[in-house]
């Protein structure tokens, strides 16, 4: 699938201002499609966009949030969300100890945790702004979701790495939801037969899926996806603004340790 192309403009780094303002006729704007119909942007139906390949299965709706309802979330997110310091800032990869190339944070319902990457992740209580986007995503895909992962990537030097979330905790029949707010920024899947040290001729070829999620977008990754597939958010020089992605999950409680 090829990619939309990425946002040209310049944005401050870390400037959350200038990237509102910046984006006004980026990503979401839909100036043309409003014209066009009847009914109010705010109430017309979402348009989803279905990709599969080789075990993924994935649903796309690049415009989840209108521009104005985006711009509004994020300042919010940036105001309402407190990320970790300390011991859960830091990653164990390759038998050592990183600090994490952005900021997490993570809640959800009492009681759960949630493993990855060396660290136990808590639950800690939902802000007001996180409960009411995690209310239009259940309703949209008809999932409950209980825990969310927030990362916030300040400009195209923060990244993460390539990965799966195959962890037992994650209920696999409820799809990993991932809404994008601010920076467009591609997003790749990269299939894990690739990665295998096997380059003969006869190894798989199987070719990656790329995205860029903008400002206002919902990904559904569905059950196998993750089993098969790795995904990854690089480093893009050509990025400059700030990103935050909220993947809401359904962790089973039995299953935390
Ligand atoms: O920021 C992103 O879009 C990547 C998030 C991600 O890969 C994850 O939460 O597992």
């Amino acid at each position: 699938m090829d990619p939309e192309p990425p946002a040209k403009k310049k944005f401050k780094a870390g400037n959350l201002n200038s990237f509102i303002k910046s984006s006004r006729k980026t990503a979401n704007d839909s100036s043309k499609d409003e014209s066009e119909s009847k009914i109010p942007k705010s109430l017309s139906p979402l348009k989803w966009k279905k990709v599969k390949a080789d075990n993924l299965d994935l649903d796309f709706c690049s415009q989840f949030y209108l521009k104005e309802e985006a711009d509004e979330l994020i300042r919010r997110l940036e105001t309402d969300i407190e990320y970790f310091t300390g011991d859960l800032a830091k990653v164990f990869v390759f038998g050592k100890w990183h600090n994490v190339p952005r900021k997490q944070a993570t809640f959800g319902e009492p009681g759960l945790s949630y493993k990855f990457s060396g660290i136990s992740a808590p639950s800690r209580p939902w802000p007001k702004v996180l409960l009411e986007i995690k209310e239009k995503v259940s309703k949209a895909c008809s999932k409950d979701f209980n825990f969310v992962l927030v990362n916030r990537y300040n400009d195209g030097n923060d990244y993460m790495a390539e990965h799966r979330d195959n962890e037992k905790e994650l209920d696999p029949h409820t799809p990993i939801a991932s809404l994008s707010f601010g920076q467009a920024r591609d997003f790749i899947f990269t299939h894990g037969s690739t990665k295998k040290k096997d380059k003969s001729p006869n190894s798989t070829k199987i070719p990656p899926v790329k995205f860029v999620l903008n400002h206002g977008s919902l990904l559904l990754m569905n059950h196998p996806t993750n089993i098969y597939w790795y995904h990854s958010l690089p480093r893009r020089k050509t990025a400059p603004g700030v990103r935050i992605n909220l993947t809401f999950r359904k962790v089973i409680k039995s299953k935390c340790s």
